[in-house]
């Protein structure tokens, strides 16, 4: 007992500061982030791998799994009392239940706490017995992190960015044409001011659903609990006279509302505390909407990350301390969508995606790695002749219409600057290769005792983001 306590308290003194210390005797935590854009596989991700780690047969790729060292894994009461718990059981119904479905998108920030008891190997860990770590995971959404970039930039010039964005895109149209009759120097009137919101939250939306990354402010997509507040009732607009009581002056307060009300609390609250993360990305989804998108998502990816490197933004600098997110996991998901043999050339893409932004962040002392995983495998695979050549498919029971089909994704390139260099310059579409994706509806799946649900490199995610942690 007295060495266990002593061992946990040296590995507690190099550890930053984490959730509640439960317990008479100390122990440790880690706080795993998952993030990722709206639809990127967050809640799939999660649901799956907290049944994998609590029927452990499928995680051979996890060290401590496949050599027994985790002796039970069991779900408890969450650290934080004002935090919504992520609903586990309800998704899990959804996904492995009988009629299987994918689990209703989410909204907010959710957690949950699985408690791990591992046996240590070595002779402390013999003599100390198992000893519990808490794994306690936070789904948030990636469009938050993307509202950091907000912090440094004043109305006038965020108005600037976004309306060049909202002009670039066809999304975008019906806003810019609502800005025409609007005079932002006049007396603030809040239908005109309601009005001009609404219309640049459903673009927003529109470009969301078109495949676009970008589409910030992050609340806008999801309001949540603020939905019709003043903080979410402002619009860009262009720069101009601004005197008091004007449309322009209250847009600008509102926005500062929203950084000082909404974005700092987020990084305070939640992103200050996380140790590991991963991203998960829909890197096969924005291939399929084609160059722009893939263009967009680039960019995003690199504002994203602009939040794990701190340096960037004083305020964040200041909030964080020395502290800092040990590992972070790019993970493109939904893997299964692709034979295994085009699982290298989607990892290869995924690097060179968030390759700016990562070398960024390992310049900030993060490990970071990238990855091609399914969550859930929804899937089987085939190979098939045809016209003279094998063709790699996969099969499975297509979301719309229930029946089954084979799909062939299109190959994608070895070389990833061939899709990165196209959608870099701009080219409306592929040259090469048309990309389809079907959407398939999870496989209805009878588990062996001991099984959690069927899934691609779960396992080695698992080993990447935890594993050193539960030696
Ligand atoms: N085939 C396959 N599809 C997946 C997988 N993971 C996610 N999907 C698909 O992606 C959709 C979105 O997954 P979610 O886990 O709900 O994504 P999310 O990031 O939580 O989405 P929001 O909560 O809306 O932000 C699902 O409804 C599935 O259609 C996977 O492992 N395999
Ligand atoms: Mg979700």
């Amino acid at each position: 007992m007295v060495i266990s306590t002593i061992a946990d308290g040296v590995s507690r003194s190099v550890e930053s500061v984490t959730g509640a210390v439960s317990g008479v005797f100390f122990e440790p935590s880690i706080r795993l982030g998952v993030t990722g854009l709206s639809r990127a596989g967050k809640t799939v991700f999660i649901t799956s791998l907290v049944a994998n780690l609590m029927d452990r047969a499928r995680m051979g790729g996890l060290k401590a799994a496949a050599d027994g060292a985790i002796k039970a894994a069991y779900l408890q009461p969450q650290p934080d009392d004002t935090v919504p718990r992520f609903a586990f059981e309800d998704h899990l119904a959804a996904m492995i239940g009988p009629a299987p479905h994918w689990p209703e998108s989410t909204r907010a920030v959710s957690e949950l706490r699985l408690s791990l008891k591992v046996q240590p190997s070595g002779l402390l860990g013999a003599l100390s017995g198992p000893r519990v770590t808490h794994l306690d995971i936070v789904d948030y959404p990636g469009e938050w992190l993307l509202d950091l970039g907000l912090l440094d930039r004043s109305y006038v010039e965020w108005s600037a960015q976004a309306l060049e964005k909202a002009r670039a895109r066809g999304q975008g149209a019906a806003f810019i044409a609502a800005l025409e009759g609007v005079d932002g120097g006049a007396k603030l009137e809040e239908p005109v001011a309601k009005a001009l919101a609404d219309r640049f939250a459903e673009y927003l939306r529109e470009a969301r659903e078109a495949g676009y990354s970008d589409c910030t402010p992050g609340r806008f997509l999801l309001p949540g609990e603020l939905e019709g507040s003043p903080a979410l009732t402002f619009a860009p607009l262009p720069e101009g006279e601004a005197g008091r009581g004007s449309l322009r002056r209250e847009m600008a307060r509102r926005y500062e509302a929203y950084k000082r009300a909404v974005v700092k609390p987020f990084f305070r609250d939640h992103f200050a505390r996380i140790d590991r993360q991963v991203v998960l990305v829909d890197v096969l989804g924005a291939i399929h909407a084609g160059p722009r998108a893939v263009e967009d998502l680039r960019q995003a990816m690199a504002d994203i990350l602009g939040a794990f490197r701190p340096g960037r933004n004083g305020w964040l600098t200041g909030l964080l301390g020395g502290k800092r997110v040990e590992r972070i996991l790019f993970a493109a998901t939904k893997a299964d969508h692709l034979h295994h043999r085009q699982h290298a050339a989607l990892t290869a893409i995924t690097e060179a995606l968030v390759r700016e932004a990562k070398d960024r962040a390992d310049y900030a002392g993060a490990t970071t790695a990238a990855m091609s995983i399914a969550a859930l495998r929804a899937t089987v695979e085939e190979t098939r002749m045809h016209e003279g050549r094998e063709l790699d498919l996969v099969r499975g029971r297509l979301l719309e219409s229930g029946r089954d089909a084979a799909m062939y994704p299109g190959e994608l390139p070895a070389d990833p600057g061939r899709l990165l260099g196209a959608a870099r310059q701009g080219s409306e579409a592929w040259l090469d290769e048309d990309y389809a994706v079907m959407r398939f509806a999870p496989a209805e799946v009878s588990l062996a005792p001991g099984e959690g649900p069927p899934h691609i490199r779960l396992d080695r995610a698992a080993e990447f983001l935890i594993g050193d942690r539960l030696r």
